[in-house]
């Protein structure tokens, strides 16, 4: 692999691990060596065997990892906007989903949607997150709940990688809501699992995902499909403890899961559990804020045990319409009070974790060169701004 490029003048949020929490250097230069990071350093360290190669210099802008959204659902049919109307009149979401709205809507509008459709309809979400600094992005099914949509929204989401230059990786989400009319022991048995292998065997599963939740499936019915996964030697995530406690965390980290996501609802015994298990705690301020939930995520006892804490966007039609991950960070630090350093931790160290990844995340010699470059000298600035887009360049696999 022969060195490609110096970029000088930067300020770099490494975000490896240290006191101050970005890893801050200043005056850094990054060596580019095809898709990798071949050196990071002081640019006045700058080994001499570079001296020749080109140089980019950045005028002091910062630097970071490029972002990474670790939870979204943005392959889906239609929308939910007559939904928030219903919300905005008086309506739970609990209530909607009751009434045979909230995700079996979207199961209908994603069951009616060809697969180049749902593509076309994601292709923007996706150009929007890759114009924020993104550079690895999940997806989830979830929006099918037979054989067929699950499958077109995986390939789908498969294919969004393959047409943007960004990274997607895929959870299957079957146990996301029980089809209208079904018996949710039914559906797992004769439907989720079983489209699961057969997705799998079609190379589509990097993750299994579920909805733990009293309006979705409960631990024992989550755990036969961690079984299936396990079985299949692939990790697994969960929806855990969004809008009451159910155990689903505690499963989550029984199960060794990469993540448990939401997690407004979990305990301090919950975040031991995690701890102990090295789970993600990814917390979801969009849905929060959509659904007017009250109770934040317990980030103290996070900290306190040491639970690695990721963010994402949620992307969804309908507890989280939010398609920022900008925004979700500083929504994250304002609605929950997680720090600057945190959230930009949240959305490339830990979201690289939640994820399962080992190359992506953190500037660091032999990473891939997936970076961010910021019209902005402190990395605070990302989390502060509110709807603002400060992205200067974006390099993924070592090409602007
Ligand atoms: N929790 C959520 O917030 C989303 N899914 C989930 O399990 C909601 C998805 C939707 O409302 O369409
Ligand atoms: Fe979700």
């Amino acid at each position: 692999m022969e060195p490609s490029y110096v970029m000088t003048g930067l300020t770099a949020a490494t975000m490896v691990q240290d006191a101050d929490g970005y890893g801050l250097q200043r005056d850094a230069a990054i060596v580019v060596a095809d898709d990798k990071i071949d050196w990071v350093g002081p640019a006045s360290e700058l080994p001499s065997r570079y001296a020749g190669l080109d140089r980019q210099h950045h005028g002091g802008r910062l630097v970071t990892p490029a972002l990474i959204d670790c939870h979204t659902h943005i392959v889906h049919g239609g929308n939910r906007a007559r939904e928030f109307e219903m919300r905005l009149n008086g309506a739970s979401y609990e209530e909607v989903a009751r009434a045979g709205g909230g995700i079996i809507s979207t199961v209908t509008a994603t069951r009616g949607a060809t697969e180049d459709e749902l593509l076309q309809a994601a292709l923007p979400r996706i150009d929007a997150l890759i114009a924020q600094g993104v550079g690895v992005v999940e997806i989830k099914s979830g929006y099918g709940l037979d054989h067929d949509t699950e499958l077109k929204m995986l390939r789908a989401a498969r294919a969004l990688g393959r047409l943007r230059p960004i990274r997607v990786v895929t959870s299957f989400l079957g146990a996301h809501a029980v089809p209208s009319g079904m018996d949710a022991d039914v559906y797992i048995d004769t439907i989720c699992l079983p489209t699961l292998e057969a997705a799998h065997a079609e190379g589509l599963v990097d993750a299994v995902d579920g909805f733990c939740e009293g309006i979705a499936f409960d631990t024992a019915q989550i755990a036969r499909v961690f079984d299936k996964a396990r079985a299949l030697g692939l990790p697994v995530k969960l929806h855990a403890e969004q809008l009451s406690h159910i155990g689903g965390t505690a499963l989550a980290a029984k199960y060794a899961a990469l993540s448990a996501d939401h997690v407004e609802y979990a305990t301090a015994a919950d975040a031991a559990a995690l701890a102990a298990a090295g789970t993600v705690a990814v917390v979801l301020p969009g849905a929060f804020y959509t659904i007017h939930e009250t109770q934040a995520p317990p980030l103290q006892a996070f900290r306190d045990h040491g639970v690695p804490m990721a963010v994402g966007t949620d992307w969804n039609p309908g507890s989280s319409p939010l398609g920022s991950i900008l925004l979700a960070m500083n929504m994250a630090c304002t609605l929950f009070r997680m720090t600057p350093a945190e959230a930009l931790a949240g959305t490339t160290r830990n979201a690289a974790r939640a994820l399962g990844l080992t190359d992506c995340g953190v500037i660091k010699a032999g990473m891939r060169a997936d970076l961010a470059v910021w019209n902005v000298s402190d990395p605070a600035e990302l989390s502060y701004g509110i709807g603002i887009n400060p992205l200067n360049t974006r390099i993924f696999g070592g090409v602007a």
